[in-house]
Parts: structure tokens; sequence; C-alpha cells
């Protein structure tokens, strides 16, 4: 299944790759798609296979050192 976060505060490809590993990092994820919006909201598109919370999601992302907008 797919879920949809937007995450705000990535600048760069570095940004992209930590919010990539933070999450891929999830049980589950099987991928993550970064539409990179630099400066902006960035819509993130993470394919998994079982359903994930918002809280998790927000965890990793924190973790990754970015927030949820
Ligand atoms: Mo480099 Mo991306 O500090 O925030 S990792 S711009």
């Amino acid at each position: 299944m797919q879920t949809t976060v937007n995450v705000s505060g990535m600048t760069c490809g570095h940004c992209v790759m930590s919010v990539t590993e933070e999450l891929t990092g999830l049980e589950g994820v099987e991928s993550v798609d970064v539409d990179l919006v630099a400066g902006g909201v960035s819509p993130v598109v993470v394919t998994s296979t079982r359903e994930l919370s918002e809280d998790e999601i927000e965890k990793a992302v924190e973790e990754a050192g970015y927030s949820v907008a």
C-alpha cells in the first residue's frame, strides 16, 4: 500500500537520501519516492507491505532531521 507524506525542510539530494534511508528502515517498507521541492514541501510516497501509522512515519522523518508539513 502507499502512503503520501509531506515533508518540509529538504533542500538537496543528500536530504532526500537521509529521509529515504530512514523511511526504508521501517518494517515492511519496499520503496520511497521523494519528489523534491527544494526549500518547500516535498511529497514523499512510501510503498509498504503493511499499513504505516502517521506517528511512525513522522518519527522517522524527524529522526532524519526534517519535519512533516
Ligand atoms: Mo546539505 Mo540537504 O546540508 O539539507 S543535506 S542541503
